[in-house]
């Protein structure tokens, strides 16, 4: 089959899905007959869910989909890899089932699983690996064409140094192309990356508007600290030719302590003149000379769902730097919340604000935030807390944050369960007692592609659960990590 038949393929699937659940919700969000019943939502991993949910949201139903030791049936070699982050689902072209692309951090590599049409998977393998990865692949965004009018494209951002670049990764193409390393997009600019953000086609029709964050923090050798850019087009699916931004504020003010929760500020993006063509050290002396805003250490993007209008309005995360656990000054130390209201008219312009932060409570609020989801009512704030500061009073959360009452709830948590010692000896083989020391990846609502409400797949890194077994998950014998890494499923999750 072509490559462009497939594609098709995709798009009408897509397309067919979509369908159903818009009747779904224009008659009855509670009939049931609309329910895709072919979906099996046992756990099919041999590992249980290393998450459990909050208090108050005991209606979750969480069941694990696959872990690092998990043999599957078509592919009994593959081992999915160390710290699952970015991810995608799709509809499989070629069967009844689907397809789940993720990047695996650490391994700086990008696994594909098929699964059938039970949601079980069934073989695995890498579509990258770190020879072709280069650099450590963080969070991650399947564009599709019926969502962001191109695609499907895997956008992988890297984050090992200020010279990372985003790689443009065919979801379809070839497992033995896997080491190529020609796959990166120069006009995306180079910075030390956690996501690319495509924003849906009806946000800013006939423009392509991609939303980066740059995970950097403020060091005398990197004065800039971090950046929100923005890769802008004036072609829908140009990936080449359009120009780079960063965010800054219209008063040229730059330190972002001086924005308040409460408060509203005006900012625009400025052009990064020829990024395309520089490095990404001189991208990271002109912003500054722009008057960019220097964040501490921007992570995950994404954009409230829904009307075009909700797609202009963007959250993103802070995640916070301290030295020798007390504040930098200027520098958020245990993260913000960011919301960008983007003008309708002008996506160079708009308004920002903090909806949510930890610095007024160190250590039992919000404790570095990274990764990102939105629905069209909530934020998904997901935290990753082994930066292990001394005052951090719980493990990793994912906060709720209702985007209309603004209430911020712990939602779900780490099951690390220490006082357990058999699980403690299976899932915590590094013996670390610390708070914070399991991180959340990506969180993805695939409802609508698998047809079942309020459905959502995460991806956990248990960084202390570590085996010889689980190294080189990726084949390129260049990484030495060993910690498993799992994804789970949770239904019943508040859209
Ligand atoms: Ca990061
Ligand atoms: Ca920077
Ligand atoms: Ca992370
Ligand atoms: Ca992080």
């Amino acid at each position: 089959m072509t490559q462009l038949t497939k594609k098709s393929l995709v798009i009408f699937a897509a397309l067919g899905l979509t369908m159903v659940a818009c009747k779904d919700d224009d008659s009855n969000s509670n009939n049931t007959q609309s329910i895709n019943e072919q979906i099996d939502f046992s756990s099919h991993s041999s590992v249980p869910p290393l998450v459990k949910p909050m208090p108050g949201f005991d209606n979750l139903q969480i069941s694990s989909l696959i872990s690092s030791p998990d043999q599957l049936a078509q592919s009994p070699g593959f081992k999915y890899g160390p710290q699952p982050d970015g991810g995608g689902l799709m509809q499989d072209p070629d069967s009844d089932g689907y397809i789940m692309i993720t990047n695996h951090e650490i391994i700086q590599s990008v696994s594909r699983v098929y699964l059938d049409k039970t949601f079980k998977p069934v073989k695995g393998e890498y579509i990258v690996d770190a020879v072709g990865g280069m650099t450590r692949l963080c969070s991650a965004t399947l564009a599709t064409p019926e969502v962001h009018g191109f695609g499907p494209m895997f956008l992988t951002a890297g984050e090992s140094g200020q010279e990372s670049m985003v790689h443009g990764i065919d979801p379809l193409g070839l497992a033995s192309e896997r080491s190529r390393n020609d796959r990166t997009l120069p006009a995306l600019g180079k910075a030390s990356m956690e996501n690319a953000v495509p924003l849906p086609k009806q946000a800013f029709p006939g423009k392509t508007v991609i939303l980066i964050g740059e995970d950097q923090l403020y060091t005398t050798s990197h004065i800039s600290a971090g950046q929100l850019l923005m890769y802008m087009s004036n072609s829908l699916g140009d990936l080449t030719n359009g120009k780079l931004y960063a965010l800054k504020r219209t008063n040229n003010n730059q330190v972002e302590m001086e924005m308040q929760p409460g408060s509203t500020y005006d900012v625009s993006f400025v052009e990064i003149p020829n990024a395309k063509n520089i490095s990404g050290a001189e991208i990271n002396t002109l912003v500054n000379s722009l008057g960019a805003i220097r964040f501490s250490r921007v992570e995950d993007v994404d954009y409230r769902k829904g009307t075009a209008a909700n797609n202009r309005e963007i959250y993103f995360t802070a995640t916070g730097q301290a030295s020798s656990n007390q504040p930098v000054a200027g520098y958020t130390m245990w993260g913000r919340v960011y919301r960008l209201r983007m003008s309708e008219n002008n996506p160079l312009a708009g308004t920002l604000e903090v909806v949510a932060e930890g610095d007024s409570t160190p250590g039992t609020g919000l404790i570095n935030p990274d990764n990102i989801t939105v629905t069209e009512n909530f934020v998904y704030i997901q935290e990753d807390g082994d930066s292990y500061y001394t005052a951090a009073q719980h493990d990793s959360y994912i906060w709720q944050y209702n985007i209309n009452s603004r209430a911020l709830k712990p939602w779900l948590t780490m099951k690390h369960d220490r006082d357990v010692p058999s699980w403690n000896s299976t899932y915590n083989t590094t013996g670390e007692t610390r708070y914070g020391s399991w991180e959340y990846g990506a969180m993805e609502d695939i409802s609508d592609l698998i047809g079942v409400p309020g459905t959502f797949i995460i991806n956990l890194h248990p960084h202390t659960w570590q085996k010889p077994e689980f190294q080189n998950a990726d084949g390129s014998g260049t990484t030495t990590n060993k910690e498993g890494g799992q994804t789970v499923v949770i239904r019943n999750v508040e859209r």
